[in-house]
């Protein structure tokens, strides 16, 4: 059967529209950022024949939670601003081998390019997201500006952390529940760092690298996108707050559990009192 050209495949255009965005916001500077897509079989087909793999890419972490699985990834060292500009050399499509050590490329990476170098984490975090969520697809990393900076002047305890964030918006508690997971500082682009990262996905679906960026997971692109805008939100109120002189008043800890009575979620047990 005639396949149809992949630039017209949804996730293509979502890949290329969200890395654009992403850039535009300032959060991906240079080679900064990565974004990994899961994708089904029946979403491919369409467009690729799956029995043609281009080229085995190994990989040096244990992938055999993911083995079959498809997924959309920006490659290593490429640029967000250029993906929407060229998505075949900044993109890839790869299946995850019956090993579980490699992945086949199915499409893209034209010059020769690899996957992602959170590669670890991402693939890491997808296998704790999936043993909660099935439906989960989506792993999102970037370095986005505001969270940064606090990560170098608000104390790293997720506890703290986390009340910080939903003081610095009303939504904040609705959008994210659990809370925010922190990991301590580790080298990026190590099984090390992919360990931690998918440790704390198991319990949040956003997770801050200090003095690097977030990331975050979820079923699509808006939701992932959605966590991460609003976490980066109330970190820049937490910067023009402190700028303003810091906190004279904020929404108290009754205000917040009538909000999430409101909203039916559930805040992170023990971080209210
Ligand atoms: O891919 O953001 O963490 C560049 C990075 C590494
Ligand atoms: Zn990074």
């Amino acid at each position: 059967m005639k396949k149809i050209a992949i630039l017209e495949a949804p996730f293509v255009k979502e890949m290329m529209a969200t890395t654009t965005n992403l850039y535009r916001l300032g959060w991906d500077e240079r080679n900064g950022g990565n974004i990994s897509y899961l994708l089904t079989e029946e979403e491919v087909t369409p467009f690729l024949d799956v029995t043609d793999s281009l080229r085995t890419i190994p990989m040096q972490f244990d992938g055999s939670g993911l083995v079959g699985r498809y997924f959309i990834v920006t490659g290593s060292g490429k640029y967000f601003k250029n993906v929407a500009m060229a998505p075949s050399e900044n993109l890839g499509i790869l299946r995850v081998t019956k090993d579980g050590k490699a992945v086949e490329l199915l499409w893209g990476l034209d010059d020769g390019g690899v996957p992602t170098s959170e590669l670890p984490a991402h693939f890491m975090t997808h296998i704790s997201r999936l043993k909660i969520d099935p439906e989960n697809r989506i792993v999102m990393h970037n370095h986005a500006s505001h969270l940064l900076a606090m990560t170098f002047t608000h104390e790293l305890d997720e506890k703290k952390f986390t009340r910080t964030l939903w003081q610095m918006c009303t939504e904040c508690l609705v959008v994210f529940p659990e809370g925010v997971g922190i990991i301590p500082w580790l080298v990026p682009g190590t099984n090390e760092i992919g360990l931690a990262t998918a440790e704390k996905m198991n319990e949040f679906r956003l997770v801050l690298w200090p003095h690097h960026g977030i990331y975050g997971a979820g079923r699509d692109m808006d939701e992932v996108f959605g966590l991460i805008e609003t976490a980066e939100k109330a970190a820049e109120i937490y910067t023009y707050v402190q700028a303003q002189g810091g906190v004279k008043q904020t929404i108290n800890d009754e205000q917040l559990s009538d909000l999430a009575k409101a909203f039916g979620v559930t805040p992170r047990l023990g971080y209210l009192n």
